[in-house]
């Protein structure tokens, strides 16, 4: 079994029906929710004009390789109404493996660790929560010193919603 961290996100709909209708989504295709964080609203990253984001994070365990990982969470994705958006646009749903044990991959499709996670608070605020000392395998820098790290504006205490299961 191997363990992975997956972000979720959504900004459109009922947001956080979304992000829940996922964790039972990924739970009915076999993965196991050893953990999850609490719920956030963040302010929008990238394109900063659109909707506020619902973001949280899960410890999964599962022995589906990486990229059959990655097909799951597309098509899940998918069943869950997500359609083509532009890049770091508004999303119903967003789901992404952050890391992956300390795989690390850099494929066309998939880079893990996940490429931004490092300089992302509504990544790393909510997997702080879960796995405050996994080690990225390239940078060396624990979850707890990227968050350390991270520009002041990043840094801030995000809005806590709820628990997310
Ligand atoms: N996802 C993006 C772009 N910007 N901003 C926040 N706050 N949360 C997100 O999940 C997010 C974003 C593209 O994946
Ligand atoms: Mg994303
Ligand atoms: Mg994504």
């Amino acid at each position: 079994m191997s363990t992975a961290a997956i972000a979720l996100g959504s900004n459109l709909g009922d947001r956080l029906t979304a992000l829940r209708k996922a964790v039972s989504l990924l739970q009915c295709a076999g993965i196991i929710v050893k953990a999850s964080s609490d719920v956030f609203e963040t302010l929008p990253w990238g394109e900063t004009d659109q909707p506020l984001f619902l973001n949280a994070c899960l410890l999964a365990e599962t022995s589906m390789p990486p990229e059959d990982l990655l097909h799951l969470l597309k098509k899940l994705e998918t069943d869950l109404g997500r359609e083509g958006g532009k890049r770091w646009g508004p999303r119903v749903i967003d789901l992404d493996i952050v890391f992956y044990d300390c795989t690390i991959l850099h494929t066309k499709d998939l880079v893990l660790p996940h490429r931004d996670m490092a300089s992302r608070g509504f990544v790393l605020l909510p997997l702080l929560q879960l796995a405050p000392e996994w080690v990225h395998p390239e940078s060396g820098l624990s979850v707890q010193e990227m968050a350390d790290d991270l520009p002041p504006g990043e840094r801030k205490p995000l809005l806590r919603i709820c628990s997310l299961i």
